[in-house]
């Protein structure tokens, strides 16, 4: 045994000699150090030893362990602060490496410039959460009870009484029974619809929604603020008119088309050849809402609307299909 100590060590320098790298010296510490190393297993062989040379053969042994670790150790630690210092293999005159940027998504690029001219106007911005109950998505905002949109076909209901919004009118009402008027106030978010998914609708969606409500509020300045609002985001040349609508939270109810901003009116593929483009819905906030929140609806009078983001980024885009906006395609997200 005293003999293969001593080839080992022999061995053992002879590779040291040679190693140059840490993969070199990596190599070495599993052949001889490791768990299935040749001197570990030496250490077995000891158990098999005679009495009276056991204790001579483990001095050795333990020598020969202590002797290659430091020498290991040493070279390991030689290698690594040359590596760290030596420049030499350096090209400093090569141009650097480019970094690639993030972006911000097109539905995020619209949301933002929408925000930002209603705060220009003088609007707060306010979110809410994403799970609802019952009552603040409907039944304060005055739906029946048998209104198909409270039906699981159309609403993601977590339980009976809590669902993921269908809009974000709910925060409308947290906004209203949190404070008196006057409000004024746009709201952003997610929304959840139980729709199958295809090139027109999908299961979520952004909107931003908005709320004034003060003494004297008339249909005129809505009118007036939706026009300011669309001659900023779609050029100052559009023309724009009101059709009537319906929706159970305002009376009267309207929806706002714009000439299309790419055809100016003469019809093209974006505008299904009608010359309009639908941007929102709007009306006068329904007094049963004001009573649900406890305002008085004698007193008060408000206008409300909102929009689908992703519709406006699709059209402002030109893109004929929502699921891409969804799809996280790089070489889609990059042309923007
Ligand atoms: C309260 C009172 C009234 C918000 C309104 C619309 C009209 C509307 C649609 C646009 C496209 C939804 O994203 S979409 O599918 N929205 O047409 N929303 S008025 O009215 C409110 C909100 C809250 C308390």
């Amino acid at each position: 045994m005293q003999e293969k100590i001593e080839i080992i060590k022999k061995e053992f320098e002879e590779e040291l000699s040679k190693s140059s790298t840490l993969a070199d010296l990596e190599n070495l510490r599993i052949k001889y150090l490791s768990k299935n190393g040749s001197i570990t297993l030496l250490f077995e062989d000891l158990r098999n030893a005679g009495r009276e040379e056991k204790p001579v053969l483990g001095k050795s042994l333990n020598e020969l362990k202590n002797y290659c670790q430091s020498s290991y150790q040493a070279l390991k630690e030689k290698i690594e602060s040359s590596v760290s210092s030596d420049f030499s293999s350096l090209d400093l005159t090569l141009p650097g490496r480019n970094t690639s940027f993030g972006r911000k998504h097109i539905v995020i690029k619209t949301l933002d410039e929408i925000k930002s001219i209603f705060k220009r106007m003088g609007f707060s911005i306010y979110d809410g959460p994403e799970v609802e109950s019952d009552y603040n998505n409907f039944e304060a905002l005055n739906f029946p009870d048998d209104h198909p949109a409270r039906d699981m076909q159309d609403t993601f209901f977590i339980n009976k009484d809590f669902l993921l919004r269908t809009h974000t009118s709910p925060v409308q009402i947290r906004v209203m029974k949190d404070q008196p008027p006057p409000i004024r106030a746009i709201m952003p978010g997610k929304v959840f619809r139980n729709e199958d998914i295809n090139a027109r609708s999908h299961c979520l969606f952004h909107q931003v929604e908005g709320l004034c409500v003060d003494t004297d509020i008339t249909f005129a300045e809505l009118k007036g603020t939706l026009f300011a609002f669309a001659k900023e985001f779609y050029g100052s040349d559009i023309k724009y008119r009101f059709r009537s609508s319906f929706f159970p939270f305002t009376e009267p109810s309207a929806e706002m088309d714009i000439t299309c901003y790419l055809c100016k009116g003469a019809g093209c593929r974006i505008c299904k050849h009608t010359g309009w483009l639908e941007i929102l819905g709007c009306g006068m906030v329904d007094p049963n809402v004001f009573k649900s929140v406890g305002y008085d609806d004698e007193k008060y009078t408000g206008y409300a609307f909102g929009m689908g983001i992703e519709r406006i980024a699709l059209l402002k885009y030109g893109i004929d299909d929502i699921r891409i906006l969804f799809e996280n395609d790089l070489r889609f997200l990059r042309q923007f």
